[in-house]
Protein backbone atom coordinates (compact mmCIF):
# COMPACT_ATOMS: atom_id res chain seq x y z
CA UNK A 1 0.00 0.00 0.00
CA UNK A 2 2.64 2.94 0.98
CA UNK A 3 4.57 2.35 -2.04
CA UNK A 4 1.57 2.98 -4.07
CA UNK A 5 0.73 5.68 -2.19
CA UNK A 6 4.36 7.91 -3.17
CA UNK A 7 3.43 6.34 -6.72
CA UNK A 8 1.95 9.75 -8.23
CA UNK A 9 1.93 8.85 -12.12
CA UNK A 10 1.91 4.79 -12.93
CA UNK A 11 -1.83 3.37 -13.26
CA UNK A 12 -1.77 1.29 -9.67
CA UNK A 13 -2.28 -1.96 -10.03
CA UNK A 14 -4.20 -2.98 -7.25
CA UNK A 15 -7.37 -3.64 -9.78
CA UNK A 16 -5.48 -6.13 -11.03
CA UNK A 17 -5.20 -8.27 -8.23
CA UNK A 18 -8.76 -9.13 -7.23
CA UNK A 19 -7.97 -10.73 -3.71
CA UNK A 20 -11.22 -11.44 -2.25
CA UNK A 21 -11.13 -9.85 1.35
CA UNK A 22 -13.11 -11.89 4.02
CA UNK A 23 -16.03 -9.78 5.44
CA UNK A 24 -14.13 -9.77 9.09
CA UNK A 25 -11.48 -8.13 7.16
CA UNK A 26 -13.64 -5.42 5.04
CA UNK A 27 -16.36 -4.38 7.49
CA UNK A 28 -14.74 -5.84 10.95
CA UNK A 29 -10.95 -5.60 11.30
CA UNK A 30 -10.62 -3.34 8.35
CA UNK A 31 -7.71 -1.33 7.59
CA UNK A 32 -9.11 0.96 4.61
CA UNK A 33 -9.66 4.48 5.92
CA UNK A 34 -13.21 4.82 4.52
CA UNK A 35 -14.37 1.35 6.04
CA UNK A 36 -12.68 2.94 9.54
CA UNK A 37 -14.17 6.17 9.20
CA UNK A 38 -17.69 4.71 9.25
CA UNK A 39 -16.76 2.66 12.23
CA UNK A 40 -15.92 5.45 14.08
CA UNK A 41 -19.55 7.53 13.14
CA UNK A 42 -21.71 4.41 13.88
CA UNK A 43 -19.77 4.09 17.33
CA UNK A 44 -20.11 7.76 18.42
CA UNK A 45 -23.87 7.86 17.17
CA UNK A 46 -24.47 5.11 19.91
CA UNK A 47 -22.14 6.83 22.41
CA UNK A 48 -23.96 9.93 21.75
CA UNK A 49 -27.41 8.53 22.07
CA UNK A 50 -26.04 6.93 25.35
CA UNK A 51 -24.76 10.47 26.55
CA UNK A 52 -28.05 12.09 25.38
CA UNK A 53 -30.18 9.55 27.22
CA UNK A 54 -27.93 10.00 30.08
CA UNK A 55 -28.44 14.21 30.29
CA UNK A 56 -32.73 13.82 29.86
CA UNK A 57 -32.77 11.65 33.10
CA UNK A 58 -31.02 14.14 35.22
CA UNK A 59 -32.78 16.72 33.43
CA UNK A 60 -36.04 15.07 35.07
CA UNK A 61 -34.67 15.45 38.22
CA UNK A 62 -33.70 18.83 37.75
CA UNK A 63 -36.60 20.08 36.92
CA UNK A 64 -38.92 17.97 38.97
CA UNK A 65 -36.62 17.00 42.26
CA UNK A 66 -37.89 14.03 43.52
CA UNK A 67 -40.54 13.05 41.68
CA UNK A 68 -40.73 9.68 39.90
CA UNK A 69 -40.46 8.82 36.41
CA UNK A 70 -41.16 5.17 35.14
CA UNK A 71 -38.39 5.63 32.83
CA UNK A 72 -35.59 6.04 35.36
CA UNK A 73 -36.71 2.68 36.95
CA UNK A 74 -36.92 1.07 33.41
CA UNK A 75 -33.82 1.83 33.14
CA UNK A 76 -31.69 2.48 35.90
CA UNK A 77 -33.19 -0.08 38.46
CA UNK A 78 -34.23 -0.31 42.13
CA UNK A 79 -30.50 0.04 42.44
CA UNK A 80 -30.39 3.73 41.17
CA UNK A 81 -34.26 4.83 41.09
CA UNK A 82 -36.21 3.10 43.54
CA UNK A 83 -39.56 3.83 42.97
CA UNK A 84 -38.46 6.00 40.03
CA UNK A 85 -36.83 8.59 41.92
CA UNK A 86 -33.41 9.41 41.01
CA UNK A 87 -30.39 8.51 43.65
CA UNK A 88 -28.77 11.37 44.17
CA UNK A 89 -25.23 9.17 43.84
CA UNK A 90 -26.20 8.12 40.27
CA UNK A 91 -27.40 11.64 39.69
CA UNK A 92 -23.50 12.69 40.34
CA UNK A 93 -23.03 9.81 37.96
CA UNK A 94 -25.22 10.82 34.99
CA UNK A 95 -23.67 14.06 35.15
CA UNK A 96 -19.95 12.85 34.92
CA UNK A 97 -20.37 10.23 32.61
CA UNK A 98 -22.76 12.39 29.94
CA UNK A 99 -19.49 14.87 29.93
CA UNK A 100 -17.37 12.39 29.30
CA UNK A 101 -18.89 10.79 26.82
CA UNK A 102 -19.94 14.11 24.71
CA UNK A 103 -16.56 15.35 25.13
CA UNK A 104 -14.15 12.60 24.44
CA UNK A 105 -16.04 10.00 22.42
CA UNK A 106 -18.14 11.99 20.57
CA UNK A 107 -16.40 15.09 19.78
CA UNK A 108 -13.16 13.69 20.11
CA UNK A 109 -12.67 10.10 18.93
CA UNK A 110 -15.83 10.27 17.07
CA UNK A 111 -15.83 13.65 15.26
CA UNK A 112 -11.92 13.75 14.59
CA UNK A 113 -11.79 9.90 14.07
CA UNK A 114 -15.27 10.39 11.46
CA UNK A 115 -13.82 13.13 9.42
CA UNK A 116 -10.06 13.04 9.70
CA UNK A 117 -10.72 9.45 8.07
CA UNK A 118 -12.99 9.91 5.86
CA UNK A 119 -11.33 13.22 4.38
CA UNK A 120 -7.78 13.01 4.48
CA UNK A 121 -7.08 10.46 1.86
CA UNK A 122 -9.76 11.69 0.02
CA UNK A 123 -8.69 15.98 -0.08
CA UNK A 124 -5.07 15.06 -0.78
CA UNK A 125 -5.33 12.58 -3.24
CA UNK A 126 -4.04 9.82 -1.04
CA UNK A 127 -4.56 6.14 -1.72
CA UNK A 128 -5.30 5.38 2.16
CA UNK A 129 -3.70 6.37 5.61
CA UNK A 130 0.13 6.10 5.76
CA UNK A 131 -0.70 3.19 8.58
CA UNK A 132 -3.48 1.16 8.01
CA UNK A 133 -2.22 -0.61 10.51
CA UNK A 134 -1.93 1.86 13.23
CA UNK A 135 -5.35 3.66 11.87
CA UNK A 136 -7.05 -0.07 12.49
CA UNK A 137 -6.05 -0.20 15.90
CA UNK A 138 -6.69 3.48 16.77
CA UNK A 139 -10.20 2.33 16.01
CA UNK A 140 -10.28 -0.67 18.33
CA UNK A 141 -8.76 1.43 21.16
CA UNK A 142 -11.77 3.37 20.56
CA UNK A 143 -14.26 0.67 20.80
CA UNK A 144 -12.38 -0.97 23.45
CA UNK A 145 -12.12 2.15 25.78
CA UNK A 146 -15.97 2.87 25.00
CA UNK A 147 -17.11 -0.39 26.09
CA UNK A 148 -15.11 0.11 29.18
CA UNK A 149 -16.77 3.21 29.78
CA UNK A 150 -20.03 2.55 29.72
CA UNK A 151 -19.31 -1.42 31.43
CA UNK A 152 -19.25 0.88 34.66
CA UNK A 153 -23.13 0.83 34.69
CA UNK A 154 -23.29 -2.24 35.66
CA UNK A 155 -21.32 -2.00 38.79
CA UNK A 156 -22.63 -2.43 41.89
CA UNK A 157 -21.27 0.88 42.91
CA UNK A 158 -21.82 2.71 39.61
CA UNK A 159 -19.84 4.77 37.09
CA UNK A 160 -17.19 7.52 37.75
CA UNK A 161 -18.86 10.51 39.71
CA UNK A 162 -16.00 13.21 40.70
CA UNK A 163 -17.24 14.88 37.46
CA UNK A 164 -15.66 14.88 33.59
CA UNK A 165 -12.57 16.71 35.72
CA UNK A 166 -11.79 14.13 37.99
CA UNK A 167 -10.64 15.86 40.52
CA UNK A 168 -9.16 14.89 43.55
CA UNK A 169 -9.52 13.62 46.18
CA UNK A 170 -12.84 11.97 45.27
CA UNK A 171 -10.99 10.31 42.10
CA UNK A 172 -8.26 9.80 44.11
CA UNK A 173 -9.40 8.32 47.48
CA UNK A 174 -11.64 4.96 46.53
CA UNK A 175 -13.32 5.23 49.55
CA UNK A 176 -14.49 8.51 49.27
CA UNK A 177 -17.78 8.15 47.92
CA UNK A 178 -19.10 4.64 45.80
CA UNK A 179 -18.49 6.53 42.12
CA UNK A 180 -14.92 6.43 43.87
CA UNK A 181 -14.02 3.18 43.90
CA UNK A 182 -14.25 0.73 40.44
CA UNK A 183 -16.52 3.38 38.40
CA UNK A 184 -13.24 5.59 38.80
CA UNK A 185 -10.90 2.68 38.25
CA UNK A 186 -12.71 1.92 35.08
CA UNK A 187 -12.73 5.60 34.37
CA UNK A 188 -9.36 6.24 34.05
CA UNK A 189 -8.54 2.35 32.37
CA UNK A 190 -10.90 3.94 29.61
CA UNK A 191 -9.13 7.42 29.79
CA UNK A 192 -5.56 5.43 29.27
CA UNK A 193 -7.31 3.83 25.85
CA UNK A 194 -8.90 6.21 24.80
CA UNK A 195 -5.62 8.45 24.81
CA UNK A 196 -3.88 5.49 22.88
CA UNK A 197 -6.14 5.36 20.23
CA UNK A 198 -6.27 9.38 19.94
CA UNK A 199 -2.25 9.18 19.65
CA UNK A 200 -2.22 6.43 17.09
CA UNK A 201 -4.63 8.36 15.08
CA UNK A 202 -3.31 11.81 15.50
CA UNK A 203 0.52 10.75 14.31
CA UNK A 204 -1.00 9.08 11.45
CA UNK A 205 -3.33 11.79 10.54
CA UNK A 206 -0.09 14.14 10.42
CA UNK A 207 2.07 12.25 8.89
CA UNK A 208 -0.52 11.62 6.19
CA UNK A 209 -1.52 15.10 5.60
CA UNK A 210 2.62 15.96 5.36
CA UNK A 211 3.76 12.84 3.21
CA UNK A 212 0.98 11.90 1.24
CA UNK A 213 -0.43 15.12 -0.65
CA UNK A 214 -0.56 13.85 -4.26
CA UNK A 215 1.32 15.97 -7.29
CA UNK A 216 0.14 19.63 -6.94
CA UNK A 217 -1.34 19.94 -3.75
CA UNK A 218 0.49 22.15 -1.50
CA UNK A 219 0.17 23.26 2.19
CA UNK A 220 -2.00 26.25 0.23
CA UNK A 221 -3.98 24.24 -2.09
CA UNK A 222 -5.41 21.93 1.18
CA UNK A 223 -8.69 22.49 1.73
CA UNK A 224 -9.30 24.30 5.46
CA UNK A 225 -11.18 20.83 6.66
CA UNK A 226 -7.70 19.16 5.81
CA UNK A 227 -6.28 22.41 7.55
CA UNK A 228 -8.60 21.98 10.56
CA UNK A 229 -7.88 18.08 11.17
CA UNK A 230 -4.13 19.04 10.69
CA UNK A 231 -3.78 21.45 13.93
CA UNK A 232 -6.11 19.28 15.75
CA UNK A 233 -4.11 16.52 15.59
CA UNK A 234 -1.14 18.29 16.44
CA UNK A 235 -3.23 19.46 19.74
CA UNK A 236 -3.87 16.50 20.82
CA UNK A 237 -0.38 14.74 19.98
CA UNK A 238 0.86 17.35 22.46
CA UNK A 239 -1.61 17.55 24.87
CA UNK A 240 -3.06 13.62 25.42
CA UNK A 241 0.43 12.76 26.70
CA UNK A 242 0.01 15.36 29.83
CA UNK A 243 -3.55 14.12 30.93
CA UNK A 244 -1.83 10.34 30.51
CA UNK A 245 0.89 11.41 32.87
CA UNK A 246 -1.67 12.72 35.23
CA UNK A 247 -3.83 9.79 34.96
CA UNK A 248 -1.05 7.41 35.46
CA UNK A 249 0.13 8.97 38.30
CA UNK A 250 -3.81 8.83 40.15
CA UNK A 251 -3.45 5.49 39.44
CA UNK A 252 -0.36 5.32 41.75
CA UNK A 253 -2.56 7.57 44.17
CA UNK A 254 -5.33 5.02 44.26
CA UNK A 255 -3.03 2.00 44.63
CA UNK A 256 0.49 1.95 45.14
CA UNK A 257 0.23 4.84 47.99
CA UNK A 258 1.80 7.10 46.78
CA UNK A 259 0.25 10.77 47.49
CA UNK A 260 1.25 12.91 44.40
CA UNK A 261 -2.22 14.64 44.74
CA UNK A 262 -3.27 14.25 48.91
CA UNK A 263 -2.48 16.19 51.88
CA UNK A 264 -4.01 16.76 54.93
CA UNK A 265 -7.15 14.75 53.80
CA UNK A 266 -9.89 14.02 57.24
CA UNK A 267 -12.40 11.39 56.62
CA UNK A 268 -15.00 11.05 59.40
CA UNK A 269 -12.11 13.38 61.59
CA UNK A 270 -9.71 10.85 60.59
CA UNK A 271 -6.23 12.37 58.99
CA UNK A 272 -5.23 10.32 56.10
CA UNK A 273 -2.00 9.45 55.96
CA UNK A 274 -1.02 10.93 52.66
CA UNK A 275 0.80 14.24 52.48
CA UNK A 276 2.83 16.55 50.80
CA UNK A 277 0.97 16.48 47.37
CA UNK A 278 -1.12 18.66 46.12
CA UNK A 279 -4.75 18.17 44.45
CA UNK A 280 -3.65 21.34 42.54
CA UNK A 281 -1.56 20.10 40.83
CA UNK A 282 -3.69 17.51 39.39
CA UNK A 283 -6.08 20.56 38.13
CA UNK A 284 -2.84 22.05 36.43
CA UNK A 285 -2.06 18.95 34.89
CA UNK A 286 -5.94 18.89 33.30
CA UNK A 287 -6.04 21.85 32.26
CA UNK A 288 -3.19 21.84 30.53
CA UNK A 289 -5.01 19.15 28.42
CA UNK A 290 -8.17 20.24 28.88
CA UNK A 291 -7.65 23.39 27.83
CA UNK A 292 -6.32 22.43 24.04
CA UNK A 293 -9.05 19.99 23.98
CA UNK A 294 -11.66 22.17 23.42
CA UNK A 295 -10.07 23.24 20.75
CA UNK A 296 -9.74 19.52 19.71
CA UNK A 297 -13.72 19.46 19.50
CA UNK A 298 -14.21 22.45 17.86
CA UNK A 299 -11.28 22.84 15.62
CA UNK A 300 -12.44 20.01 12.97
CA UNK A 301 -15.64 22.07 12.86
CA UNK A 302 -14.49 24.61 11.87
CA UNK A 303 -12.96 23.15 9.61
CA UNK A 304 -16.26 21.43 8.46
CA UNK A 305 -18.54 24.18 8.15
CA UNK A 306 -15.68 26.38 6.36
CA UNK A 307 -15.86 23.78 3.53
CA UNK A 308 -19.81 23.31 3.64
CA UNK A 309 -20.07 27.16 3.55
CA UNK A 310 -17.48 28.14 0.91
CA UNK A 311 -19.41 25.22 -1.37
CA UNK A 312 -23.13 26.25 -0.44
CA UNK A 313 -22.50 29.95 -0.88
CA UNK A 314 -20.85 29.65 -4.33
CA UNK A 315 -18.06 31.50 -3.46
CA UNK A 316 -14.22 31.49 -2.46
CA UNK A 317 -13.75 31.09 1.53
CA UNK A 318 -12.95 34.73 2.48
CA UNK A 319 -9.81 35.19 4.28
CA UNK A 320 -8.24 31.70 3.23
CA UNK A 321 -4.60 32.17 4.91
CA UNK A 322 -6.02 33.93 7.11
CA UNK A 323 -8.22 30.82 8.18
CA UNK A 324 -5.13 29.20 8.39
CA UNK A 325 -3.22 31.86 10.44
CA UNK A 326 -6.20 31.92 12.64
CA UNK A 327 -6.19 28.03 13.47
CA UNK A 328 -2.37 28.13 14.01
CA UNK A 329 -2.59 31.14 16.52
CA UNK A 330 -5.35 29.34 18.01
CA UNK A 331 -3.59 26.03 18.55
CA UNK A 332 -0.53 27.93 19.61
CA UNK A 333 -2.50 30.09 22.27
CA UNK A 334 -4.51 27.45 23.41
CA UNK A 335 -1.38 26.06 25.16
CA UNK A 336 -1.17 29.19 27.28
CA UNK A 337 -4.66 29.87 28.95
CA UNK A 338 -5.25 26.64 30.91
CA UNK A 339 -4.94 28.54 34.55
CA UNK A 340 -8.68 30.41 33.31
CA UNK A 341 -10.09 27.20 34.84
CA UNK A 342 -8.12 27.41 38.03
CA UNK A 343 -8.81 31.12 39.03
CA UNK A 344 -10.65 30.08 42.54
CA UNK A 345 -7.52 27.35 43.28
CA UNK A 346 -5.97 30.61 45.31
CA UNK A 347 -3.40 30.90 42.27
CA UNK A 348 -1.76 34.77 42.91
CA UNK A 349 -3.61 37.26 41.49
CA UNK A 350 -0.63 38.63 39.13
CA UNK A 351 -0.96 35.28 37.37
CA UNK A 352 -4.46 35.34 36.78
CA UNK A 353 -4.21 38.47 35.37
CA UNK A 354 -1.81 36.62 33.22
CA UNK A 355 -4.17 34.23 32.08
CA UNK A 356 -7.26 36.68 31.55
CA UNK A 357 -4.81 38.89 29.12
CA UNK A 358 -3.81 35.35 26.90
CA UNK A 359 -7.36 34.12 27.03
CA UNK A 360 -8.56 37.19 25.67
CA UNK A 361 -6.44 37.11 22.61
CA UNK A 362 -8.10 34.30 21.66
CA UNK A 363 -10.90 35.94 20.97
CA UNK A 364 -9.04 37.97 18.11
CA UNK A 365 -8.14 34.72 15.91
CA UNK A 366 -11.54 33.43 16.60
CA UNK A 367 -13.17 36.85 15.60
CA UNK A 368 -11.29 36.59 12.21
CA UNK A 369 -12.56 32.85 12.03
CA UNK A 370 -16.25 34.40 12.30
CA UNK A 371 -16.06 37.35 9.84
CA UNK A 372 -14.82 35.36 7.25
CA UNK A 373 -17.39 33.12 7.35
CA UNK A 374 -20.00 36.00 7.60
CA UNK A 375 -17.93 37.58 4.61
CA UNK A 376 -18.25 34.27 2.57
CA UNK A 377 -21.93 34.29 2.96
CA UNK A 378 -22.40 38.01 2.06
CA UNK A 379 -24.13 38.43 -1.36
CA UNK A 380 -23.68 34.22 -1.87
CA UNK A 381 -25.85 32.55 -4.29
CA UNK A 382 -26.47 30.78 -1.06
CA UNK A 383 -28.05 26.65 -1.34
CA UNK A 384 -29.72 25.89 1.86
CA UNK A 385 -29.08 22.38 1.98
CA UNK A 386 -29.72 20.98 5.61
CA UNK A 387 -25.75 20.54 5.41
CA UNK A 388 -25.35 24.34 5.03
CA UNK A 389 -28.12 25.12 7.65
CA UNK A 390 -26.09 23.20 9.98
CA UNK A 391 -23.21 25.15 8.87
CA UNK A 392 -24.26 28.45 9.46
CA UNK A 393 -25.80 27.16 12.63
CA UNK A 394 -22.53 26.62 13.97
CA UNK A 395 -21.30 29.69 13.40
CA UNK A 396 -24.49 31.30 15.13
CA UNK A 397 -23.73 29.55 17.96
CA UNK A 398 -20.06 29.88 17.69
CA UNK A 399 -21.20 33.39 18.26
CA UNK A 400 -23.39 33.21 20.75
CA UNK A 401 -21.24 31.37 23.10
CA UNK A 402 -17.85 33.11 22.45
CA UNK A 403 -19.58 36.57 24.15
CA UNK A 404 -19.86 34.95 27.09
CA UNK A 405 -16.31 33.80 27.20
CA UNK A 406 -15.49 37.20 27.03
CA UNK A 407 -16.92 37.48 30.51
CA UNK A 408 -15.41 34.30 31.84
CA UNK A 409 -11.88 34.94 30.50
CA UNK A 410 -11.71 37.99 33.33
CA UNK A 411 -11.20 36.90 36.92
CA UNK A 412 -13.13 39.23 38.51
CA UNK A 413 -16.13 38.45 36.65
CA UNK A 414 -15.74 34.51 36.51
CA UNK A 415 -14.94 34.51 40.53
CA UNK A 416 -18.72 35.45 41.15
CA UNK A 417 -20.11 33.13 38.32
CA UNK A 418 -17.37 30.56 38.79
CA UNK A 419 -19.20 26.75 38.80
CA UNK A 420 -22.78 28.14 38.22
CA UNK A 421 -25.57 27.26 35.48
CA UNK A 422 -23.63 30.17 33.60
CA UNK A 423 -20.25 28.33 32.67
CA UNK A 424 -22.75 25.33 31.81
CA UNK A 425 -24.21 27.45 29.27
CA UNK A 426 -21.50 28.82 28.18
CA UNK A 427 -19.82 25.86 27.10
CA UNK A 428 -22.21 23.80 26.04
CA UNK A 429 -23.19 26.89 23.07
CA UNK A 430 -19.87 27.88 22.39
CA UNK A 431 -18.38 24.11 21.93
CA UNK A 432 -20.98 21.42 22.50
CA UNK A 433 -23.51 22.29 20.79
CA UNK A 434 -21.03 24.25 17.56
CA UNK A 435 -19.16 21.22 17.02
CA UNK A 436 -22.48 18.47 17.12
CA UNK A 437 -24.16 21.23 14.56
CA UNK A 438 -20.84 20.97 12.71
CA UNK A 439 -20.53 17.19 12.75
CA UNK A 440 -24.05 17.14 11.40
CA UNK A 441 -23.50 19.32 8.86
CA UNK A 442 -20.66 17.11 7.59
CA UNK A 443 -22.65 14.25 7.94
CA UNK A 444 -25.12 15.46 5.50
CA UNK A 445 -22.93 17.07 3.07
CA UNK A 446 -20.58 13.84 3.01
CA UNK A 447 -23.14 11.19 3.94
CA UNK A 448 -23.40 10.47 -0.42
CA UNK A 449 -19.48 9.88 -0.27
CA UNK A 450 -19.77 7.90 2.91
CA UNK A 451 -22.99 5.75 2.47
CA UNK A 452 -23.18 6.24 -1.68
CA UNK A 453 -26.62 7.49 -1.09
CA UNK A 454 -28.20 10.46 -0.20
CA UNK A 455 -30.26 11.64 2.82
CA UNK A 456 -33.55 13.00 2.77
CA UNK A 457 -33.82 16.75 2.76
CA UNK A 458 -36.75 17.17 4.53
CA UNK A 459 -36.01 15.61 7.20
CA UNK A 460 -33.02 17.19 7.37
CA UNK A 461 -34.84 20.74 7.71
CA UNK A 462 -37.00 19.19 10.14
CA UNK A 463 -34.01 17.73 12.21
CA UNK A 464 -32.27 21.01 11.80
CA UNK A 465 -34.85 23.23 12.87
CA UNK A 466 -35.93 21.37 16.30
CA UNK A 467 -32.67 20.76 17.28
CA UNK A 468 -31.57 24.63 16.64
CA UNK A 469 -34.36 26.12 18.65
CA UNK A 470 -34.22 23.32 21.66
CA UNK A 471 -30.34 23.85 21.89
CA UNK A 472 -31.11 27.48 22.41
CA UNK A 473 -34.01 27.07 24.31
CA UNK A 474 -31.74 24.12 26.39
CA UNK A 475 -28.91 26.36 27.09
CA UNK A 476 -29.52 30.23 26.68
CA UNK A 477 -31.84 30.19 29.63
CA UNK A 478 -29.03 28.70 31.60
CA UNK A 479 -27.49 31.82 31.78
CA UNK A 480 -29.64 33.28 33.98
CA UNK A 481 -29.54 30.31 36.79
CA UNK A 482 -25.98 30.98 36.92
CA UNK A 483 -26.49 34.33 37.53
CA UNK A 484 -28.78 34.07 40.44
CA UNK A 485 -26.20 31.91 41.70
CA UNK A 486 -27.65 28.46 40.73
CA UNK A 487 -24.28 26.19 41.02
CA UNK A 488 -23.99 23.25 38.55
CA UNK A 489 -23.71 19.41 39.47
CA UNK A 490 -26.37 20.06 42.33
CA UNK A 491 -28.88 17.24 42.56
CA UNK A 492 -31.21 19.62 43.68
CA UNK A 493 -31.71 22.93 44.82
CA UNK A 494 -34.68 22.62 46.83
CA UNK A 495 -33.09 23.37 50.33
CA UNK A 496 -32.29 27.17 48.89
CA UNK A 497 -35.43 28.62 48.95
CA UNK A 498 -34.27 31.39 46.58
CA UNK A 499 -33.78 29.06 43.96
CA UNK A 500 -37.55 28.46 44.49
CA UNK A 501 -38.69 30.59 41.74
CA UNK A 502 -36.57 29.51 39.33
CA UNK A 503 -38.17 25.94 38.54
CA UNK A 504 -40.15 26.68 35.84
CA UNK A 505 -37.13 27.70 33.68
CA UNK A 506 -35.53 24.80 34.55
CA UNK A 507 -38.97 22.96 33.98
CA UNK A 508 -38.65 24.75 30.31
CA UNK A 509 -35.59 24.00 29.85
CA UNK A 510 -36.27 20.13 30.69
CA UNK A 511 -39.22 20.34 27.93
CA UNK A 512 -36.50 21.79 25.51
CA UNK A 513 -34.29 19.21 26.28
CA UNK A 514 -36.79 16.43 25.24
CA UNK A 515 -37.81 17.95 22.18
CA UNK A 516 -34.58 18.14 20.99
CA UNK A 517 -33.63 14.42 22.33
CA UNK A 518 -37.14 13.96 19.68
CA UNK A 519 -35.38 16.16 17.12
CA UNK A 520 -32.43 13.17 16.92
CA UNK A 521 -34.92 10.63 16.47
CA UNK A 522 -35.44 12.34 13.29
CA UNK A 523 -32.01 11.96 12.40
CA UNK A 524 -31.78 8.51 13.28
CA UNK A 525 -34.08 7.48 11.11
CA UNK A 526 -32.89 9.59 8.34
CA UNK A 527 -29.62 8.20 8.84
CA UNK A 528 -29.76 4.58 8.73
CA UNK A 529 -33.09 4.33 6.57
CA UNK A 530 -31.20 6.88 3.52
CA UNK A 531 -27.94 4.72 4.21
CA UNK A 532 -29.86 1.37 2.96
CA UNK A 533 -32.69 2.79 1.05
CA UNK A 534 -32.54 6.74 -0.09
CA UNK A 535 -31.85 7.49 -3.22
CA UNK A 536 -28.38 6.59 -5.30
CA UNK A 537 -25.82 9.54 -4.96
CA UNK A 538 -25.09 11.34 -8.31
CA UNK A 539 -21.21 12.01 -8.81
CA UNK A 540 -20.24 15.30 -7.37
CA UNK A 541 -23.90 15.99 -5.65
CA UNK A 542 -22.79 19.41 -4.13
CA UNK A 543 -20.77 20.73 -7.35
CA UNK A 544 -17.88 20.81 -5.11
CA UNK A 545 -14.52 21.41 -6.21
CA UNK A 546 -12.54 18.68 -3.74
CA UNK A 547 -10.77 15.62 -5.31
CA UNK A 548 -13.08 13.52 -3.21
CA UNK A 549 -15.85 13.65 -5.31
CA UNK A 550 -13.47 12.72 -8.40
CA UNK A 551 -13.53 9.22 -7.05
CA UNK A 552 -15.80 6.77 -8.12
CA UNK A 553 -19.28 6.64 -6.60
CA UNK A 554 -18.23 2.80 -4.67
CA UNK A 555 -15.66 1.89 -2.59
CA UNK A 556 -12.83 1.38 -4.39
CA UNK A 557 -9.81 -0.10 -2.46
CA UNK A 558 -7.08 2.32 -3.05
CA UNK A 559 -9.96 5.50 -3.86
CA UNK A 560 -9.04 6.13 -7.50
CA UNK A 561 -8.82 3.10 -10.09
CA UNK A 562 -6.40 4.53 -12.17
CA UNK A 563 -3.77 7.35 -11.48
CA UNK A 564 -3.49 9.33 -8.40
CA UNK A 565 -5.17 12.74 -9.63
CA UNK A 566 -3.22 15.60 -10.24
CA UNK A 567 -3.84 19.02 -8.70
CA UNK A 568 -3.72 22.52 -10.26
CA UNK A 569 -5.56 25.04 -8.53
CA UNK A 570 -6.84 25.73 -4.68
CA UNK A 571 -10.21 24.32 -3.79
CA UNK A 572 -12.40 27.53 -3.66
CA UNK A 573 -12.81 28.57 -7.36
CA UNK A 574 -16.43 28.96 -6.77
CA UNK A 575 -18.44 31.94 -9.39
CA UNK A 576 -14.97 32.21 -10.88
CA UNK A 577 -15.39 35.36 -13.24
CA UNK A 578 -15.12 34.07 -16.68
CA UNK A 579 -15.57 30.59 -15.63
CA UNK A 580 -18.24 28.54 -18.04
CA UNK A 581 -19.07 26.87 -14.42
CA UNK A 582 -19.88 28.11 -11.30
CA UNK A 583 -17.34 26.04 -10.14
CA UNK A 584 -13.86 24.62 -11.33
CA UNK A 585 -12.65 21.47 -9.45
CA UNK A 586 -9.24 21.51 -8.24
CA UNK A 587 -7.82 18.95 -11.05
CA UNK A 588 -8.69 21.44 -14.06
CA UNK A 589 -5.52 23.06 -15.06
CA UNK A 590 -5.34 27.22 -14.65
CA UNK A 591 -5.71 28.47 -17.80
CA UNK A 592 -2.77 31.28 -19.41
CA UNK A 593 -2.58 34.01 -17.13
CA UNK A 594 -5.22 32.20 -14.82
CA UNK A 595 -3.57 33.41 -10.84
CA UNK A 596 -4.63 30.29 -8.48
CA UNK A 597 -6.46 31.66 -5.31
CA UNK A 598 -4.54 29.91 -2.80
CA UNK A 599 -1.23 31.93 -3.45
CA UNK A 600 -2.76 35.19 -1.75
C1 LIG B 1 -28.67 16.69 24.75
C2 LIG B 1 -28.31 17.94 24.97
C3 LIG B 1 -27.61 18.28 26.29
C4 LIG B 1 -28.20 18.60 27.47
C5 LIG B 1 -29.71 18.70 27.75
C6 LIG B 1 -27.14 18.82 28.42
C7 LIG B 1 -27.33 19.21 29.73
C8 LIG B 1 -26.34 19.31 30.68
C9 LIG B 1 -26.50 19.81 32.02
C10 LIG B 1 -27.80 20.36 32.61
C11 LIG B 1 -25.31 19.69 32.66
C12 LIG B 1 -24.99 20.10 34.09
C13 LIG B 1 -25.49 19.17 35.11
C14 LIG B 1 -25.03 19.59 36.48
O1 LIG B 1 -24.05 20.33 36.60
O2 LIG B 1 -25.65 19.16 37.48
C15 LIG B 1 -24.38 19.14 31.72
C16 LIG B 1 -23.06 18.90 31.97
C17 LIG B 1 -22.10 18.72 30.99
N1 LIG B 1 -22.33 18.53 29.63
FE1 LIG B 1 -24.14 18.54 28.74
N2 LIG B 1 -25.95 18.63 27.81
C18 LIG B 1 -26.19 18.30 26.48
C19 LIG B 1 -25.24 18.08 25.51
C20 LIG B 1 -23.87 18.17 25.70
C21 LIG B 1 -22.88 18.19 24.66
C22 LIG B 1 -23.15 18.15 23.16
C23 LIG B 1 -21.68 18.26 25.26
C24 LIG B 1 -20.35 18.31 24.55
C25 LIG B 1 -19.42 19.15 24.88
C26 LIG B 1 -21.89 18.28 26.69
C27 LIG B 1 -20.90 18.33 27.65
C28 LIG B 1 -21.10 18.45 29.00
C29 LIG B 1 -20.06 18.55 29.99
C30 LIG B 1 -18.55 18.51 29.74
C31 LIG B 1 -20.68 18.70 31.23
C32 LIG B 1 -20.00 18.88 32.58
C33 LIG B 1 -20.06 17.61 33.32
C34 LIG B 1 -19.47 17.81 34.65
O3 LIG B 1 -19.90 18.74 35.36
O4 LIG B 1 -18.57 17.02 34.99
N3 LIG B 1 -23.24 18.23 26.92
N4 LIG B 1 -25.03 18.91 30.51
CU1 LIG C 1 -10.21 26.71 28.81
Amino acid sequence: MSMENHDHHSVAHHEEHHHEESFWRKYVFSMDHKTISRQFLVTAIIMAVVAMMLSIFFRLQLAWPGHPFGILHYFLGDRWAKGGVLDPDMYLALVTIHGTIMVFFVLTGGLSGTFANLLIPYQIGARDMASGFLNMLSYWFFLVSSIVMLSSFFIVTGPASGGWTIYPPLSALPQAMPGSGLGMTLWLVSIALFIVSSLLGGLNYIVTILNLRTKGMTMTRLPLTIWALFVTAILGVLSFPVLFAAVLLLIFDRSLGTSFYLSDIFIGGQALEQTGGSPILFEHLFWFLGHPEVYIVIMPAFGLASEIISVNARKPIFGYRAMIGSMLSIGFLSFLVWGHHMFLTGMNPFLGSVFVFTTLLIAIPSAVKVFNWLATLWKGNIRFTPAMLFAIGMVSTFISGGLTGIILADSALDINIHDTYFVIAHFHIVMGVSAILAMFGGIYHWFPKMFLRMMNKKLGYVHFWFTFIAAYGVFYPMHFLGMAGVPRRYYANTAFPMFDHLININIFITCCAIMGALAQGVFLFNFFYSAFRGPKATQNPWDSNTLEWTTPMAHTHGNWPGALPVVHRWPYDYSKPGKEHDFVPQTVPLEEGEIDGGGH
